[in-house]
């Protein structure tokens, strides 16, 4: 990492840790074997936003290989890694998170799934062993892909949907604009001890995709928000993933599923990785509500807008935006 910058060390970036409320009890756990996992994921997604899934199939050597990859990159001198593309969105970034000036204590690689914009820039990024690097991107993608889309015919079914690819389609599409992030949240215990604080690595927000998949190392960091306005600690889990509902799935919800504000700060001690499957539509796809989920008489409440729309919408705003708010229908609309 780059010396702290001064945006980095202003007080918007730090921030004091908070306890959860005495009625929440977690977050919801689904294993996905479980015959009533469709019904639990949507109640899930309907009262959080958010569940951990469990017993989800994929094997913890592709998880562990591209673990191992990414802290291999991490560590390299900084010098190095500054010669790796700079974010355009894709590419390797350090404190800056998007375009217009948002700051977080964390560096990353950001892809896009499409194996056409993806093959490139990860052999570019990862100049030492780029076969290696990619494989391990490749293999985590592909495997957590089939499971985030077997997660979405589950609640394509829960919600009773016409067809159980009601949802998936978007992302099996060979155009599905998918991204993927690799997070490295380096612990800065003097600026924490300065401040009595835990320094913000991801300031909060709301993912603009259909549904985000995360699997971290065990060490803590990521809070959501409540509907109360509380925020709640997530404990760490590296053996499972956390999947949380996208603004662009509340759209296709009518506002059933909300989309889960969350942020990461960093652990005091320990560096925490985490790695994140963005579940997105082609560009070119309307984002409108799913027929059957608008009861009659019942009208959409977002105007109507492709994927490209929303996106380019989402990288003129900063983090921390209600990026929904001007696709939202008004009372006269
Ligand atoms: C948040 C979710 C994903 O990480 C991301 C982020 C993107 C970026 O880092 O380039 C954005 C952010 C995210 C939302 C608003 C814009 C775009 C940074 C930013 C300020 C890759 C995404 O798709 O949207």
């Amino acid at each position: 990492m780059v010396v702290a910058s001064q945006p980095a060390l202003n007080h918007s970036s730090q921030i004091k840790t908070c306890k959860p409320t005495s009625l929440f009890t977690g977050i919801p756990v689904v294993d996905l074997s479980d015959p009533k996992a469709k019904s639990l994921i949507v109640k899930a997604f309907e009262e959080f936003g958010i569940f951990k899934l469990v017993n989800h199939g994929i094997p913890m050597e592709v998880i562990n290989k591209l673990e191992v990859e990414s802290l291999r990159f991490f560590n390299l001198p900084q010098p190095e890694k500054d010669r790796a593309s700079p974010p355009d969105p894709y590419g390797y970034g350090s404190k800056r998170i998007g375009p217009n000036g948002d700051v977080g204590w964390i560096e990353y690689i950001l892809l896009n799934t499409n194996p056409d914009v993806m093959s490139h820039k990860s052999l570019s990024i990862f100049q030492q062993s780029p076969e290696i690097f990619h494989s391990a991107v490749n293999d985590y993608i592909s495997a957590v892909k089939k499971m985030t889309c077997e997660v979405l015919e589950l609640i394509a079914d829960g919600l009773g949907l016409e067809a159980r690819n009601m949802l998936s389609r978007f992302l099996r599409n060979e155009k599905s604009d998918s991204c993927f992030r690799l997070n490295h949240y380096p612990p800065c215990p003097e600026l924490q001890a300065l401040s009595g604080r835990n320094l913000i690595g991801f300031g909060e927000h709301t993912d603009p995709q259909i549904i985000s998949v995360l699997r971290s190392n065990n060490t803590s960091g990521l809070q959501i928000c409540l509907r109360d306005g509380t925020w709640v600690s997530v404990p760490p889990d590296r053996s499972s993933f956390f999947i949380n509902v996208g603004d662009s799935l509340q759209v296709m919800t009518n506002g059933r599923f909300k989309s889960v504000k969350h942020r990461v700060l960093t652990d005091n001690t320990n560096p925490r990785i985490s790695m994140i499957y963005f579940g997105g539509p082609p560009l070119n796809e309307k984002i409108v509500p799913l027929p059957s989920l608008v009861a009659e008489g019942e009208e959409s409440l977002y105007k109507e807008f492709t994927w490209w729309e929303y996106k380019k919408s989402a990288y003129k705003s900063r983090l921390g935006d209600y990026r929904l708010g001007p696709f939202e229908k008004t009372a006269s609309q």
